[in-house]
């Protein structure tokens, strides 16, 4: 086992605190796209051109016909090793949280328990008028656009589209579970969307004590204690 392994092993089996933050990556050993890799394109767009409300309301049915296609792959995925070692993490530790950027679902699938979604979930319904919000998880979807059971208004996928908020209630949960922890774990992640990508540094800021786990250097590699290159369904279960 490889020097930085040990190292970071011996640090997270001498906390009783740590926080978790995934990306992408930790389910791309699940097939499912990362957002930014080349397989990560669907028909000729990019994930960034869809994720947005300006393309939700200039072509629902289209942005939906992309959500629908990651719920079809998503619904045939299965977690992972990685997945996998971060519920017996969960299972040892008494104070974890699990912070993930994913909506796939995939961490709760696994068994994780304390998980703050931090951009919504791919198998929940927001009304865009009364606001309800319906899990549903027909594949394909029944109809497209889908529309609220409540007052047949739109429905939109209930997550963050970029350049919209994150509630404050969620990033404050965020913060605190960084500032209670000595640990912070950052899995699959390539660090480039905000505010997540800042949560690292944040955890650096206040003394925490931080390890990467990732395919690729990341911006933030070089500010964190431990950086190591390799994919999560290997590294994870060596580390954890
Ligand atoms: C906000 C949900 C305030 C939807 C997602 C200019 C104008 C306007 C805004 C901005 C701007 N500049 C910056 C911003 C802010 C913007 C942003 O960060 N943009 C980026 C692109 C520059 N952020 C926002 O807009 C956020 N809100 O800031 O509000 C505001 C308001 C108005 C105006 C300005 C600011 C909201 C961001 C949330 C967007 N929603 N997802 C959906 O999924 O459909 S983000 C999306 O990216 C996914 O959630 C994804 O998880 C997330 C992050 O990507 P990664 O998870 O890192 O995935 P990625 O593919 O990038 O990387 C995968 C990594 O894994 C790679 O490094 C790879 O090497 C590695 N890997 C691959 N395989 C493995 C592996 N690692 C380990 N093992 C493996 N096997
Ligand atoms: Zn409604």
């Amino acid at each position: 086992m490889d020097d930085q392994i040990k190292e970071a092993k011996a640090i997270i089996n001498s906390t009783s605190s740590i926080t978790v933050l995934t990306g992408a990556g930790i389910s791309a050993e699940s097939r499912i796209p990362t957002f930014r890799g080349e397989e990560g394109l669907w028909r000729k767009f990019r994930s960034e051109e869809l994720a947005t409300q300006e393309a939700f309301q200039r072509d629902p049915k289209l942005v939906w016909e992309w959500y629908d296609w990651r719920r079809g792959l998503v619904k045939e995925a299965k977690p992972n090793p990685g997945h996998y070692a971060l519920v017996n993490l969960e299972n040892e530790k008494p104070n974890f949280t699990l912070v993930t950027q994913n909506i796939d679902g995939l961490h709760q699938l696994a068994g994780n328990r304390n998980i703050i979604e931090m951009h919504g979930n791919l198998w929940q319904i927001r009304c865009t008028s009364c606001g309800i919000i319906e899990q549903n998880h027909d594949v394909p979807l029944k109809e497209i656009p889908p529309k609220c059971k409540n007052c047949d208004s739109l429905g939109r996928p209930n997550v963050v589209w970029f350049e919209e908020i994150i509630p404050i209630s969620i990033i404050d949960n965020i913060l605190i579970a960084i500032e209670r922890c000595e640990v912070m774990l950052i899995v699959g992640t390539s660090g480039v969307v905000e505010p997540a990508a800042s949560m690292g540094l944040v955890a650096k800021h206040t003394g925490k004590t931080v390890i990467e786990v990732n395919l690729e250097t990341t911006p933030n590699s070089s500010h964190y204690d431990i950086s190591i290159l390799g994919k999560s369904g290997e590294i994870l279960p060596m580390l954890l």
